[in-house]
């Protein structure tokens, strides 16, 4: 069943490549046949890892603010970053590293960013995605707008937007959806379901077994599938877009994966969930299935692995690096991303805190 109009959305194992043990399952897309291409999906996966845990250390001596990680959800990013041209714009929620280190924001944006710095979301290499989403699901009607605009200029390209479960609750995906449908718009809404909102568990955020069946509403095909699974990601989001590209409308996938870590460094998730349920997960985790299928396919070794873990080791070093580095900006630079003109209401304020600043008020 793929991406048709009414249906309800498949079970998981349709929708699987890679089990949970690494072994492959089923008729493998062409793309996945290439060793080098499974390889370099790997590579991002693991680098995504080394950075998270690099970001995790660097807020817990005080270096960053509040950071996200996004442990066990790497195949979901990588995979759908990779399923994208340059040329579609990615609309991201908060966990969303992985797609956006693949898309080409760098590291030093990314550490920027959750430092509390804004110039972190002027990417200069993907200037039309958007930057990170904290608001739950505001960024869903953005997706709607953007992917408008490509409709009237007709322009083949797409918008692919992220979201939690937990923001599937919430008007502002429903009402995007349901315009989607509408229009027909070339969108594609990737939902991460980590299981977890914060200590709301899957089963009390909806009645619905599947989140893929909210599409059903709105007249948008969706698809459910392992979102620990590489392949199945990668498969599913290019069958999506190109969907969408070519004019049939959008699509709605439910990526099913775990949140491994807490909520976010301000929590503390053994409050409310077991060690067991986690232990659970982490048998299914991405990077370790995929590890395993090149092990056993002799495309990838110990040797190599020591030596991508030393390199990314290397490029979170210099990044951070870099980062801390970074000269702070005044305390009346806050004023300057939410504008392209500032309000009149504004500048007087603005005036206010440069000159406290300036006689040395905010030290
Ligand atoms: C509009 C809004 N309401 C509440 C919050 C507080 N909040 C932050 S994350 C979160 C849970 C989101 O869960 P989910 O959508 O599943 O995403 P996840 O964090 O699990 O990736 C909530 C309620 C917020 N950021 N924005
Ligand atoms: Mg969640």
């Amino acid at each position: 069943m793929q991406f048709q109009t009414h249906t309800p959305s498949t079970d998981l194992e349709s929708h699987q490549f890679l089990l949970v043990d690494g072994k492959a399952s089923g008729q493998w897309p062409q793309w996945a046949q290439d060793g080098d291409r499974l390889i370099e999906s790997y590579k991002s996966m693991v680098l995504t890892r080394v950075f998270d845990t690099k970001c995790i250390a660097l807020q817990r001596t005080g270096k960053m603010g509040t950071y996200p990680s996004c442990l066990g959800q790497e195949a979901i990013g990588v995979g759908l970053a990779q399923a994208m041209r340059k040329e579609d714009v990615f609309i991201p929620y908060y966990r969303d590293q992985a797609a956006q280190l693949v898309r080409g924001v760098t590291m030093v944006d990314i550490l920027r960013y959750w430092g509390g710095d804004e110039r972190g979301s002027d990417y200069a290499n993907c200037r039309e995605d958007l930057p990170n989403c904290v608001p739950i699901a505001t960024q869903c009607g953005h997706a709607a707008g953007i992917a408008s605009a490509f409709k009237i200029r007709k322009q083949p390209r797409v918008a692919v937007c992220t979201l939690g479960d937990g923001a599937t609750s919430k008007g502002d995906f429903l009402e995007a959806l349901n315009l989607a449908g509408l229009w027909k718009l070339p969108l594609v809404f990737i939902i991460n379901n980590n299981q977890w909102a914060i200590s709301t568990p899957r089963h009390l955020q909806s009645g619905l077994a599947d989140l893929a069946d909210k599409g059903q509403a709105a007249a948008v095909p969706g698809e459910k599938i392992d979102g620990n699974d590489l392949i199945a990601v990668y498969d599913s989001v290019s069958r999506a877009v190109e969907r969408a590209r070519a004019g049939k409308g959008p699509s709605l996938i439910e990526a099913v994966s775990y949140r491994l870590s807490d909520h976010t460094t301000a929590d503390d998730a053994s409050r409310y969930r077991s060690a067991e349920e986690v232990n659970r997960a982490w048998q299914q985790e991405p990077i370790k299935r995929l590890q395993q299928y090149l092990n056993r396919a002799d495309l990838w070794h110990e040797d190599d692995e020591v030596a991508l873990q030393q390199q990314c080791q290397q490029m979170v070093e210099a990044a951070v690096e870099t980062y801390l580095k970074t000269p702070p900006q005044p305390p009346e630079a806050m004023f300057d991303y939410l504008y392209a003109e500032l309000p009149k209401p504004y500048q007087a304020q603005y005036e206010q805190v440069k000159q406290k600043a300036q006689g040395g008020q905010y030290e």
